[in-house]
């Protein structure tokens, strides 16, 4: 493999890419002669932190100006150069969690499609867009990562373009490492990640994001295609994408209804593409998260698929009643196994999802009392923490018609009240992002998108601008507004990771990685030991290979992205 001139082409175009920042009207860009500008330092160009992507016509529009005092600043109209709104920033607030002072100009009050140019002073200015078209382009690149990430088949040109693959992982032959004289066959799926491994855990979390966003959206989805090769049947093609991955945990579940934790190597492939990485691979451990999980997946599909109702429901039940059995069955990886853990030990939150999602696809009544035994308080969906995807079943349009209407009101108050402390926080925050320090954990994005996805469920429920503000203003901070001034999903943006953890894109021979994909985002962790530029929580990012703990990409942080850009496109359809 020709690492050297793959990491060179790859340098070269994250030069050229600086370049093009610094020397022309990128996002984040400034005019290098700032002695006239009017900075918080006086000599230092003003730096912006906006959505580089584009902004839809009627969201809330926030940019971010580094600055410990008020500027005034002035928007023109860059097609005709005529100014078109003149404002000043708010007052500057300090954010420790990035030890930057920052202020926010709010230029929402332009909502035609454009390029604008927003200026402070003569010399200092970045640019933003208004485009439905790059949201739009944008939602569907983040979905059709994973038609990029499904294992066992080839990508062809006339789908995959220059990322087009050769197939890899057919898993026909897949041993059970506890029992190694037996194989199953296991195919399909989507790889979790920048690994090649196939976690149900985190599989099921994904999959049922984005069969909400197919149940919460589905006029949106209805004639939606992202050339992908089903895009010519009859189905949407998020039925499609999904069904891959439902096709793949139909196989993990045994027998007796227990469903296998993971199908894995036993340690993590080197960077090389999927058909060159051809280890054994086991399926590992039944357990009681992953049965849950896989139930409530299943019993969704029931409703989402009513040709194969009979079929998931009765694997759903049968994965349930195993978890009945075995209410404590924790994942540990064993000594031998080094691949992702997903290992979790409280079992309430994956109790009363399950238990939830079977309730509203039967309506049986010992489904709802077990949904009240288990229901917690709700909180941001993780993989770890399924409570808050319990709310957003019940709280949708099957619950609402399946739930008894008293309990619905309790649920939804308290749903609210938990969306209000997201409100709260993203008002406060000097980057009007409803992030607070516990949130910069491995995969902060991914729990940027899960509020944000919260946040959308709450404006639906409401029609309360403060939600709808809250949650874009959380994918204008994935999109470009934060403090390490990157675009974080592939491909979209005037500064965007290259470099991202994920096998495919390194070893492709291509300089830009797999577009549409989210990495994971600033924490400061820093369990991979690379170099960083900071060890604050929202600037400790990296773009490089060598940071899996925040630059890699994942099954489960694209999904709720998915979700938002989908709530937010129906919104103003
Ligand atoms: O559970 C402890 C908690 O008790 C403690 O207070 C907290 C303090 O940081 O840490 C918690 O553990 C964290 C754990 O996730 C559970 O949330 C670890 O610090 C954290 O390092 C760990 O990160 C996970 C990471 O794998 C390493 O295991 C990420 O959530 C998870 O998204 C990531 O997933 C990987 C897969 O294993 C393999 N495939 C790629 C994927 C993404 O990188
Ligand atoms: O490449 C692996 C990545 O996909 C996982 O998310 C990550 C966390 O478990 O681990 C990565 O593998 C690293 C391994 O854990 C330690 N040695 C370096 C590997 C990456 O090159």
């Amino acid at each position: 493999m020709n690492t050297k001139l793959l990491s060179f082409s790859k340098l070269a175009m994250s030069l050229s890419l600086v370049f093009a920042i610094g020397a022309c009207s990128g996002v984040n860009s400034t005019n290098s002669t700032a002695s006239s500008a009017p900075a918080d330092s006086g000599s230092h160009p003003v730096e912006f932190y906006a959505n580089q992507v584009g902004f839809l016509p009627l969201q809330q529009k926030h940019i971010v100006v580094r600055t410990s005092q008020a500027l005034t600043y002035r928007v023109t109209n860059t097609a005709n150069g005529q100014t078109i709104l003149e404002g000043a920033t708010s007052s500057p607030d300090y954010w420790a969690l990035a030890d930057q002072t920052v202020a926010v100009a709010d230029v929402s009050s332009i909502t035609a499609p454009g390029l604008y140019r927003l200026s402070v002073g003569d010399t200092d200015y970045t640019t933003f867009r208004i485009s439905a078209q790059r949201v739009s382009a944008l939602h569907d690149a983040t979905i059709k990562a994973y038609y990029y990430n499904r294992a066992g088949m080839a990508l062809d040109p006339a789908f995959a373009g220059k990322w087009h693959r050769e197939a890899g992982h057919p898993d026909t032959h897949v041993l059970n490492l506890n029992k190694p004289q037996v194989s199953l066959a296991s195919p399909k799926g989507w790889y979790d990640a920048g690994d090649y491994n196939k976690y149900i855990v985190n599989s099921g979390i994904s999959t049922y994001t984005l069969m909400r966003a197919y149940l919460d959206f589905p006029d949106f989805y209805a004639q939606r295609r992202w050339n992908i090769p089903e895009s010519t049947n009859n189905q949407p093609d998020l039925l499609d994408e999904i069904s891959w991955n439902l096709d793949w945990m139909l196989t993990m579940q045994d027998q007796d209804g227990g469903v296998f934790h993971k199908l894995t190597t036993l340690n993590f492939a080197p960077a090389v593409m999927p058909a060159e990485a051809t280890e054994q691979r086991y399926v590992v451990a039944k357990g009681t998260a992953a049965s849950l999980n896989f139930a409530a997946v299943m019993a969704t599909a029931a409703r989402m698929y009513p040709q194969q109702q009979s079929n998931f429901l009765a694997a759903a039940k049968k994965a349930w009643q195993w978890a009945l059995e075995n209410p404590q069955m924790a994942y540990k990886n064993a000594q031998n196994v080094k691949t992702g853990e997903y290992g979790d030990s409280s079992f309430n939150d994956e109790f009363a999802w399950a238990a939830s999602e079977l309730f509203l696809t039967t309506g049986e009544q010992g489904y709802l009392s077990e949904t009240e035994r288990y229901l917690g308080s709700p909180a941001t969906p993780g993989w770890s923490n399924t409570m808050g995807l319990a709310y957003l079943s019940l709280l949708a349009d099957e619950g609402r018609k399946t739930l008894p209407a008293q309990r619905y009101k309790l649920l939804r108050a308290r749903f609210l009240d938990y969306a209000d402390t997201l409100v709260k926080t993203s008002k406060n925050s000097p980057f009007r992002t409803a992030l607070a320090a516990k949130d910069f954990v491995w995969g902060s994005n991914g729990v940027a998108m899960n509020h944000a996805m919260i946040l959308a469920s709450a404006y639906r429920l409401t029609n309360n601008p403060d939600y709808h503000h809250a949650f874009t203003g959380l994918v204008d901070y994935v999109l470009g507004k934060n403090p390490t001034g990157y675009s974080y999903v592939t491909g979209f943006g005037e500064q965007t990771p290259l470099f991202i953890h994920h096998r495919q894109s390194q070893a492709d021979g291509i300089a830009e990685p797999v577009p549409g994909f989210l990495a994971g985002g600033a924490q400061n962790g820093q369990q991979d030991h690379c170099r960083y530029p900071s060890s604050l929580p929202a600037t400790s990012y990296t773009d490089s290979w060598c940071s899996y703990s925040t630059n890699e990409v994942t099954i489960n942080w694209n999904a709720p992205l998915v979700y938002s850009l989908a709530a937010m496109l129906a919104r103003e359809d």
